[in-house]
């Protein structure tokens, strides 16, 4: 297998990162033994009870890499890695990093729907899940996934019920046998810098999430230059609290910088205040990311709780909208410095620094992390906005690739010739280079940081026989800052409750997260000159409902 719809680094820039020191051109996997040397002893990995040195981390990523390459997979091939935040996340990661084998990174509440339609659009040769999550049988799910999916693929289950004609990850992971063989074979079979690392997904604006190839290279570029804005090192003690599998606690810098910088990673399967708590007081945290809606929850929860917050000197915030005064109150409110984040898996991240004043820490997200981030800001034609001025945000540098993974089509739309991405974003560039984010012109709604494609909900909805027109749109919330809402027109005489949908969809197998939870029924829609549903009017109907009284 190969990666066909990889759209690759201009050579020409390839070669001028390398030789600058942008890329540091050496696989993300090259570093697990230089560690496991200088750091050996230190703990690398926290979850519960569970600790895993440096050197744990390198031996039995290793082992389970190399049972994998005797499974038949290598460079080349993917799976897909649905996996809660637990230790086997990391040597998993690891394993299929020293392997070249790609993880393309799910998430726990994907379904049938996201893994078929993403494991058919990357070729996916097997699946990692949990056996059971949150009292979800993922290892069915799999199994439908596998059978559903254009070519053969295994399933890989971490738990403790493994099925017949699955295969069992603990006991791939045991560090018994020639640890010094393993390690020679995978540094003569492994990847190269060049070479895609992981699979991420954008929340995307079309029908399926678009999925973004990252070298190992690039990969590498966004781990040390985030890592160096948040002033990790060796006593940074890092607890991942949102799923691992995103691009902010897995590398903004999250996990894999808090590993690179030499600290130490804590898991928490839970983003809920008292398992944070718990482990923040537990493992004298230092580090923590979060998007706003999960804080506000925490700061509720700390009036109560009361919990020693004493170890954790900096908070990341990004992922969503966030107001000034709400980001001094959690600063306030947990008493530590808050650094804000405006990311994205393309590529580009600015982050407030840790010594920013509160103007800069509350007001703004902060500059990009490497001078060789590029952005630009242009209106509705295009042209370059004045400084200071609101407009479209355009991006390009090192960590930006230079299109989504296999539609030539939507790459067209979303990236310019001369390889600048259009993010979508509406921001202003303060006179010191702050962005500050101030709306956007792409169709998602943004719940509580998960991206959602208007066009995947809509799609799904438009194929239920009742419904004759829908168009989904972001409704206004206070802790989430959008849920999904839903406008149906339906064919006469059929209708649909709120309900109804939510089942429709989830026996469809799409991700809970996405469901609309709110439903609006019209009887003729507002439109757009070219006929399509008006968001616009749609937007301001909503808020009209929102604040006339209603009819009985
Ligand atoms: P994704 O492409 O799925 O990685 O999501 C990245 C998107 O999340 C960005 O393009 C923004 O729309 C949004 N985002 C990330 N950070 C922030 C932030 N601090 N404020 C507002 N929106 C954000
Ligand atoms: O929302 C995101 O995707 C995001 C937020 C903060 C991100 O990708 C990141 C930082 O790197």
């Amino acid at each position: 297998m190969s990666f066909d719809g990889f759209v690759p680094w201009p050579q020409d820039l390839a070669h001028a990162y390398r030789a600058a020191g942008v890329w540091p051109g050496r696989t993300m996997g090259s570093y697990l033994w230089e560690w496991a040397g200088d750091r050996g002893d230190r703990v690398a990995v926290v979850d519960g009870a569970t600790r895993l040195t440096y050197r744990d981390l390198a031996v039995r990523a290793d082992a389970l890499a190399v049972r994998l390459g005797e499974r038949g997979l290598g460079r080349g091939d993917t799976v897909l890695v649905q996996l809660p935040n637990t230790w086997e996340f990391a040597v998993v990661t690891a394993a299929l990093l020293r392997l070249g084998v790609v993880p393309t990174m799910m998430l726990p509440p994907h379904r049938d729907h996201e893994l078929t339609a993403i494991g058919a659009h990357v070729g996916a040769r097997a699946l990692v899940v949990p056996g059971t999550w949150r009292g979800y049988d993922h290892q069915q799910l799999a199994f439908r996934v596998a059978a559903a999916l254009p070519g053969p693929a295994e399933v890989l289950v971490v738990g403790d019920d493994v099925a017949e004609g699955a295969i069992d990850v603990r006991s791939l992971l045991s560090p018994d046998g020639d640890v010094e063989a393993r390690r020679r074979w995978l540094d003569e079979h492994g990847p190269s810098p060049s070479d895609i690392a992981v699979f991420l997904l954008s929340g995307g604006t079309t029908g399926v999430p678009k999925v973004i190839s990252r070298t190992h290279d690039d990969y590498l570029f966004n781990i040390v230059h985030t890592a160096r804005a948040c002033a990790f090192g060796e006593d940074t003690v890092y607890l991942a609290v949102l799923p691992a599998g995103h691009n902010f606690p897995l590398a903004s810098p999250g996990l894999l910088g808090a590993l690179h910088a030499g600290g130490r990673v804590v898991f928490s399967a839970s983003p809920r205040a008292e398992p944070v708590f718990a482990a923040i007081e537990a493992e004298r945290v230092t580090a923590t990311s979060a998007v706003p809606a999960v804080v506000l929850k925490w700061m509720d929860a700390a009036a109560t709780l009361k919990p020693d917050l004493s170890s954790l000197r900096y908070l990341h915030v990004g992922g969503s909208m966030l107001a000034p005064d709400i980001a001094e109150r959690m600063a306030r409110t947990l008493d530590c410095r808050l650094q804000q984040v405006y990311g994205m898996a393309e590529g580009l991240v600015c982050y407030t620094p840790p010594d920013a004043s509160d103007e800069v820490a509350f007001g703004t997200q902060g500059p990009p992390v490497s001078a060789f981030d590029e952005l630009l800001v242009v209106d509705e034609d295009g042209s370059p906005v004045s400084p200071g001025e609101i407009g479209e945000l355009l991006t390009r540098g090192p960590g930006t690739p230079r299109g989504y993974y296999g539609v030539p089509d939507q790459n067209r739309l979303s990236f310019t010739e001369d390889g600048w991405f259009r993010t979508g974003d509406l921001v202003r560039i303060t006179t010191d280079g702050h962005a500050v984010v101030c709306g956007r012109v792409k169709d998602l709604i943004n719940r509580g940081g998960e991206k959602i494609s208007a066009g995947e909900v809509e799609t799904l909805i438009q194929e239920l026989p009742e419904v004759a027109e829908v168009a989904a749109v972001p409704s206004p919330d206070p802790v989430y800052g959008e849920r999904v809402c839903a406008f149906v027109r339906f064919h006469g005489g059929c209708s649909l409750s709120l309900a109804e949908i939510t089942r429709l969809l989830t026996e469809r197998g799409l991700a809970a997260f996405k469901i609309p939870e709110r439903l609006e029924v019209l009887d003729a829609f507002p439109h757009t000159a070219v006929g399509k549903a008006d968001k616009k009017a749609l937007k301001v109907l909503l808020a009209d409902l929102d604040t006339l009284p209603r009819a009985a």
